[in-house]
């Protein structure tokens, strides 16, 4: 298979409700759209899952635009490729830009796998028609807010609650949810809001009988990871930690987690996402699938990886109507008691509604 023609679009969607993390709030989503086009006029659709600001990681939406337009879409236009997997291979001379490469990649194994007429979840190798999914829920103003919100998404169906956390709205916060929800299972995201001065912080939600707490210290402190786990019983669970089998890998050995979260964005691609996940299997590492505020494209390749046999945790992939008025596929992404129906058509699976991305098309450029 050959990519003949890139197009990259920016789109500018608004975020039904604002989302507030330890870092900041945004309610509009700007990121980027490829679409690749193989020798015989077929589409492929990757997203990327930067953001506007560096705030989650180091990549932003320009810088992917950048590594795509000046390096990864010329290294990979007219390429002759046999399996997605070389995609990594033709990348081999650019470092990191992880969420650049992992846009590309998404739409190359989308490509390869309508071209042996099967699904993504298939094509990598995933078993399940279903999958569970819980949902994220940003810092609000008030407790009894996130209560009520809580409350929604039990009704919902929703498997499992995550709360965002930060210091001062962190143990009193979730004593509260687990006083009205003693039973919903729960667990906490700090997006890397303490350092190991927060021990006696992080002890106490050990109280509240969390399935993990994710990414509670910075994304460089594997050794400081491995130090709280030793301390606390709530499995710490990494997510900006990982940015590859080797970091995955090192955070094993050391006992830094007892969870991986794993965005394909983050790690490069579906191929190295699919090789963490073996790696985790094997080490009896469950791991799960985080969620980028994505478009039903993104949304698409999560569905897809979390088909795979370690994905044992409820995912971040919520239905596409919790974050947008309209989504850019059809059907949209629908969760039914908690469960999102794995497509079986080629490809993503759902088809891209061109004229709701021509809506939300900020910028465009094609490449051949
Ligand atoms: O840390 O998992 C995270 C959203 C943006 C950036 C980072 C994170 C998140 C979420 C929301 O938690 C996941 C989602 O609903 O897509
Ligand atoms: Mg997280």
């Amino acid at each position: 298979m050959r990519i003949k023609e890139v197009t990259l679009r920016h789109l500018q969607m608004k975020l039904k409700f604002p989302f507030t993390t330890s870092f900041g709030t945004f309610q509009d989503r700007d990121f980027i759209l490829l679409e690749g086009k193989d020798e015989n006029g077929n589409s492929g659709w990757g997203e990327s899952v930067a953001f506007h600001s560096p705030w989650y990681s180091e990549e932003t939406m320009k810088t992917n635009w950048h590594m795509l337009e000046d390096y990864l879409i010329p290294a990979l236009l007219n390429q002759e490729i046999t399996h997605q997997d070389e995609v990594s291979e033709v990348f081999s001379n650019i470092r990191k830009n992880n969420m650049a490469k992992s846009t590309i990649e998404g739409a190359v194994w989308d490509l390869y796998s309508q071209e042996k007429g099967v699904s993504l979840a298939s094509a990598l190798g995933g078993k399940k028609s279903k999958i569970e999914v819980g949902i994220s829920i940003g810092i609000q103003d008030t407790a009894s807010d996130l209560l009520r919100i809580i409350e929604k998404h039990v009704q919902e169906g929703y498997k499992r609650m995550k709360v965002k956390i930060k210091p001062g709205w962190d143990v009193d916060v979730m004593r509260e949810v687990r006083k009205e929800f003693p039973d919903v299972p729960l667990m906490a995201d700090a997006n890397s809001a303490y350092t190991l001065e927060d021990i006696d912080t992080l002890k106490a939600l050990d109280e509240f009988d969390l399935m993990m707490i994710e990414q509670p210290l910075a994304s460089d402190d594997i050794i400081d990871h491995a130090k709280l786990q030793e301390a606390i019983s709530t499995p710490v669970c990494l997510d900006e930690s990982i940015h590859s089998y080797e970091d995955a890998r090192k955070a094993i050995e050391l006992g830094s987690c007892g969870i991986i979260n794993i965005k394909i964005g983050r790690v490069g691609g579906l191929s190295e996402s699919k090789r963490i996940h073996d790696l985790c299997e094997s080490h009896h590492i469950p791991v799960w699938c985080g969620g980028m505020l994505e478009s039903g494209i993104g949304r698409a390749h999560n569905v897809a990886l979390t088909t795979l046999s370690n994905f044992i945790m409820p995912g971040d992939t919520a239905a596409s109507s919790r974050y947008w008025e309209k989504d850019i596929i059809t059907p949209e992404v629908t969760v039914e008691d908690g469960y999102i129906t794995v497509p079986d058509k080629p490809g993503i699976g759902y088809e891209p509604d061109l004229e709701a991305i021509e809506s939300f098309t900020i910028e465009k450029k094609t490449y051949k």
